[in-house]
């Protein structure tokens, strides 16, 4: 999108979590929109976590960033998202250890009923909307779905760290700089079930499969990425949040700005059921290419082996048996 000196209304929910904390300086620092797009926050929160939100923008104001031209903090979601043209949905309960993703649909489903209802009534014409929060994909769905007003190509959900984690592997692997290695993929859900498909990755001038050989891409490579969430959780005692965060700003960086020449990256997005069948009506990550004017475009044509398919299958009835359990919150 082309940067201007009005300033844009972004929207960060669950501004004063872990995640939020280190989304929303980088932000205001120029790091997703450019050195040159001023930005207003507008940070949602629950009524309890206002206190704690206070002191973050008190922080944001001792940073003194230009292009931060303004702050709305609120506990109502028609005010965080009136007039917002891009959102970080982040706000949500996270995963804790012992915890897998599909405990959390019953918990944090509901929120994205309400702040679907939210955008469709007050955001701006041109809003797009990154949902973080877990399970991402579902949680996008239901706020998709309940924002009918709005295109559905204009929600998605992150798997960006995903993303980001495999190209980091690939690169460690090698012994080179992660600049090096290209066309990676994440297919289906930010789950366990996700599908890191090397098979079209180059890691300099080389296929990346030859690089690192099958049997440690099967053996050590998939199990890590699709796990690594859970790994972080048993280090730190705590979910992913800086790099979260900066998945985030990347997700949004090139969505709105364009993504490099002769490279793709992951976002789940709303599957119309016309690509490499994947089912209709879920929230499916897919290699897409951003041309930079906010849109994005599934990359087409790639050959698909069976061990992939196969995969790609089972993340897709994952993603259908999520849709089952949330289908009273889908109104769309
Ligand atoms: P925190 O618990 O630190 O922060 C979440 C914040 O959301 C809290 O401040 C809470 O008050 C707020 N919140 C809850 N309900 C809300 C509502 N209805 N409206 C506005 N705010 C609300 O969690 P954090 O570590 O920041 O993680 C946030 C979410 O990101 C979790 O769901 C987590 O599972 C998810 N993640 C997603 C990742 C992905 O790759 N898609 C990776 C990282 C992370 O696990």
């Amino acid at each position: 999108m082309a940067t201007t000196n009005k300033p844009i209304v972004v929207t960060v929910t669950g501004a004063a979590g872990q995640i939020g904390y280190s989304l929303l300086f980088r932000i205001a620092n120029g790091d997703v929109f450019g050195p040159k797009q001023p930005v207003i926050l507008k940070m949602l929160e629950i009524t309890p976590a206002m206190p704690a939100l206070e002191g973050t923008a008190m922080e944001l104001e001792d940073c003194a960033f230009p292009l931060l031209h303004d702050m709305i903090l609120t506990d109502d979601a028609k005010v965080g998202f009136d007039g917002a043209n891009w959102a970080f949905l982040v706000g949500a309960f996270p995963r804790k250890a012992g915890m897998e993703r599909a405990d959390l649909i019953g918990k944090n489903g509901p929120i994205f009923v309400g702040q679907g209802k939210a955008i469709n009534e007050v955001a701006a014409d041109d809003f797009r909307g990154l949902v973080v929060g877990n399970p991402a994909n579902t949680n996008a769905l239901i706020l998709a779905s309940n924002a009918p007003d709005v295109p559905k190509d204009r929600f998605a959900a992150m798997t960006r760290l995903d993303y980001n984690r495999a190209r980091n592997q690939l690169a460690k692997k090698v012994g080179v700089n992660v600049s090096e290695v290209k066309r990676v993929i994440i297919w289906g859900n930010h789950s366990s079930t996700m599908v890191p498909d090397i098979y079209h990755a180059r890691i300099g001038r080389k296929k990346a499969i030859n690089a690192v050989g099958k049997r440690w891409y099967k053996k050590e490579f998939i199990p890590t990425v699709a796990r690594r969430g859970g790994a972080i959780i048993k280090a730190r005692g705590a979910s992913s949040a800086a790099s979260a965060a900066n998945a985030a700003i990347n997700a949004v960086h090139d969505w709105a700005l364009g993504t490099p020449k002769g490279d793709w990256v992951a976002l789940a997005v709303y599957s119309d059921g016309s690509h490499y069948g994947i089912p209709e009506g879920v929230m499916y990550s897919v290699p897409v290419v951003h041309p930079g004017d906010g849109t994005w475009q599934i990359v087409e044509g790639l050959d698909i082996n069976d061990e992939i398919a196969e995969k790609m299958r089972i993340t897709g009835e994952e993603l259908l048996r999520e849709r089952a359990v949330v289908e009273d919150l889908l109104h769309g």
